[in-house]
């Protein structure tokens, strides 16, 4: 079993060799008090020179033989093995990477599922808490393309969108009766489940009755798309703490500078969860000073909400 220490030594290690380096960061909370929504913007300037989708050859694949000095396990957990991110803006962010090439577009599969959520409880105790999260498709804000989720400690005093949204609820698969949780404060579409308490009920079989329905909400945007005849290509955010687990679908990975008054923002699952990533100072101003301007670039990025609307014959 990989446990947290385990992490902690290889990090503090590949810091001291300079494998990676921890990007200089700050971090504020604003408020949109429109929607009444709390975001935590984080500004790290180091990231700029970062290789973005489309830098890098496509031939090559950094994720299928990792630096050494970066790789906590080779062997697990599960089909996966854990490797340090290579540029990480949080300490012990780390990568669960298939060992054998799968595409970042393809389904999670149940055992998947199942390690991601038992490397969770392996990892957490009271004082960590973390969060996983896939980045699927050209539109999720990925730049890889080898199939790896992320994991990454979440701050204990900032409450998720999810966390807001579950809290109280009971676990439920969804039916006819009981969609997937969504609600209106979000500007975008976002779908939601809380995950059973106790760690034993959560099997395969549960988490995929959770992931497909979530799924399938997601790609019935895209299929309501396809039928006006624009073809967007199918990109989500899928996001899951021990305590539930979040769909969002995703329309473009960043905001056109050129009409949002020269702002610029790219998300990936995190920002759908209230956590904004900005490298660029002058955007960092901006919106730490107007976090309404966050609100309509998830907006931009996402879908319109559909809460309270109900799904017909013709959705997935
Ligand atoms: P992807 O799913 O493909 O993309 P991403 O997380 O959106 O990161 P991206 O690369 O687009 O960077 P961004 O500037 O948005 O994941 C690829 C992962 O592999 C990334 O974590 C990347 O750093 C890592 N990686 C790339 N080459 C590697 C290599 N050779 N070996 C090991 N790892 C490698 O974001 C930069 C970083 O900040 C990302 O890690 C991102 O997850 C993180 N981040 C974004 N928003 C954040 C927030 N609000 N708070 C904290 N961290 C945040």
């Amino acid at each position: 079993m990989v446990d947290y220490e385990s992490i902690t030594k290889t990090f503090d290690a590949a810091q001291q060799n300079a494998h990676l380096q921890l990007a200089d960061a700050e971090s504020v909370v604003v408020r949109d008090s429109k929607g009444n929504l709390q975001y935590r913007v984080t500004y790290v300037s180091s990231l700029q020179q970062k290789p973005e989708r489309g830098d890098a050859d496509p031939s090559k694949d950094p994720l299928a033989a990792p630096d050494p000095a970066l790789t906590v396990s080779d062997e697990g957990p599960g089909p996966f093995k854990l490797v340090l991110n290579k540029f990480p803006v949080t300490p012990y962010h780390t990568l669960l990477v298939t060992r054998d090439y799968a595409s970042q577009e393809s389904a999670l599969t149940p055992s998947e599922l199942l390690h991601a959520y038992r490397f969770l409880h392996d990892i957490s105790d009271s004082e960590h808490r973390f969060m996983c999260f896939y980045n699927s498709g050209v539109n999720s804000g990925s730049s890889l393309d080898h199939k790896h989720l992320q994991v990454l400690p979440v701050p204990a005093d900032f409450p998720l969108f999810p966390d807001i949204l579950t809290n109280g609820r009971a676990h439920f698969i969804p039916n006819d009766r009981m969609e997937p949780l969504q609600t209106d404060q979000l500007p975008f579409a976002h779908f939601g489940i809380p995950l059973p308490q106790g760690k034993d009920e959560v099997t395969e079989d549960l988490l995929a009755m959770c992931y497909f329905p979530l799924l399938q909400r997601a790609l019935t945007f895209f299929r309501n798309w396809d039928l006006e005849s624009e073809v967007i290509p199918k990109s989500y955010n899928m996001m899951m703490t021990k305590e539930w687990m979040f769909i969002v679908p995703r329309s473009q990975p960043k905001i056109d500078p050129s009409v949002n008054d020269g702002l610029k923002l790219g998300f990936n699952s995190l920002a759908y969860t209230g956590m904004i990533l900005v490298k660029d100072q002058e955007t960092f101003q901006k919106i730490s000073s107007d976090a309404s301007l966050i609100s309509s670039a998830l907006l931009e990025c996402g879908f319109a909400n559909t809460a309270g609307t109900k799904p017909n014959e013709y959705d997935y």
